[in-house]
């Protein structure tokens, strides 16, 4: 199981189902970027999950290059992160389909995304959309991974792969070795759950139909300003962070202090006289001037397909080689035929 570097290993991935927004970026790619020099880090566009959804098969290809793209824009650095597309690796399906038949359908029903989702989705939902979490499982237990970054709300899918893995495949068929590691959550305090604009208490996120509800991070500055403008407030004077029955302004603060680099409790004292007008412009202006780099860089590799297909193809490779070896290791321990011994 020992991987090709001492450092611990790390993976991660975002669907390619739109656009980024500024929640998966300050919950998820901010905290690969701090992570990746001291852990040997694979990447994954994971497009097989984004056909859960209705989706646009116009979009989908050119949805993962630009997603793979922002993972750079953001501060990935390629030279030292794998990072490759999910479909281009068979053995993620693959090993979804012998984990599938390893886990109880009861565990599955408790998915709190799947039971969100579903409801979105009426009388279209899909097997796929149920049997998410187990795909991910698949990406995560493939790489060895010790670790994974993600925001609060994949926590739940990361607990079950952690169950799959022990219970139902460890425990069962490991004969000396453990077959699977058992990986662990990587959640930051700051920025696990950043809430939707229109609405404190709902996660910002990339499938809500209202447009208005997220930053985008190739928003322009024009859209930034117009969509904050129209960002929900409330009645109060001042910012806060611990009210309760203020959501709207302990999510705008959060995202302040991440961008910023100030500290909640500064904030609070800095702004405990300023109203929502004030506020908001300081806070427009602060998001514009944090989002232009990444922007400046994303343009700069879009425009260039030829480097951005290289980062695929070099990332593909090195992740390919732990998959494959990790999927026969499994296939074997399980008693599948294999052709040479
Ligand atoms: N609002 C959020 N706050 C903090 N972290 C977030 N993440 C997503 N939304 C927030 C984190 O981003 C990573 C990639 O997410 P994903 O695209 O694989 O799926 P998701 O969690 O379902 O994200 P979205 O934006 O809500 O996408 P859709 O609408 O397509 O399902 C994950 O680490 C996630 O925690």
């Amino acid at each position: 199981m020992k991987g090709m570097t001492n450092k611990k290993r790390i993976l991660s991935g975002v669907q390619p189902t739109g656009d980024l927004h500024i929640g998966n970026w300050l919950g998820a790619i901010s905290n690969w970027v701090a992570l990746q020099e001291k852990h040997e880090t694979f990447l994954c566009v994971v497009d097989l999950h984004a056909i859960t959804t209705e989706y646009d098969p116009k979009q989908l290809s050119k949805n993962t290059l630009s997603t793979a793209a922002l993972y750079v824009a953001c501060g990935i650095d390629p030279k030292i992160c794998s990072i490759f597309v999910q479909s281009q690796i068979s053995a993620h399906s693959e090993l979804c389909w012998i984990l599938n038949c390893m886990t109880p359908i009861n565990w599955m029903e408790r998915m709190i995304q799947f039971k969100e989702k579903s409801v979105q989705q009426g009388n279209n939902v899909s097997i796929g959309l149920f049997d998410y979490p187990i795909l991910m499982a698949a990406d995560i237990l493939l790489y060895d991974a010790d670790y994974v970054p993600v925001g609060e709300d994949q926590k739940q899918h990361l607990e079950l792969a952690r169950d799959i893995a022990q219970q139902r495949i460890n425990a069962k068929f490991s004969k000396v070795e453990n077959i699977l590691k058992i990986p662990q959550p990587i959640i930051m305090k700051k920025g696990s759950k950043i809430m939707s604009l229109n609405d404190g208490s709902k996660k910002m996120s990339k499938s809500d139909i209202n447009e208005g509800s997220r930053i985008n991070l190739l928003d322009t500055p024009e859209i930034i300003t117009k969509k904050i403008k129209r960002a929900k407030s409330d009645s109060y004077m001042g910012m806060e962070f611990n009210n309760p029955e203020r959501p709207e302004s302990r999510n705008l603060l959060m995202i302040y202090s991440l961008l910023s680099g100030k500290e909640v409790s500064e904030l609070e004292n800095e702004l405990s006289q300023t109203g929502w007008g004030t506020f908001k412009k300081i806070f427009t202006e602060q998001l514009i001037e944090s989002l232009q780099p990444i922007q400046e860089r994303y343009q700069v590799l879009i425009n260039d397909p030829y480097e951005l297909k290289k980062i695929l193809f070099e990332g593909k490779e090195k992740a390919e080689a732990v998959a494959n070896k990790t999927l026969s290791r499994v296939k074997s321990e399980l008693g599948f035929f294999e052709m040479e011994k």
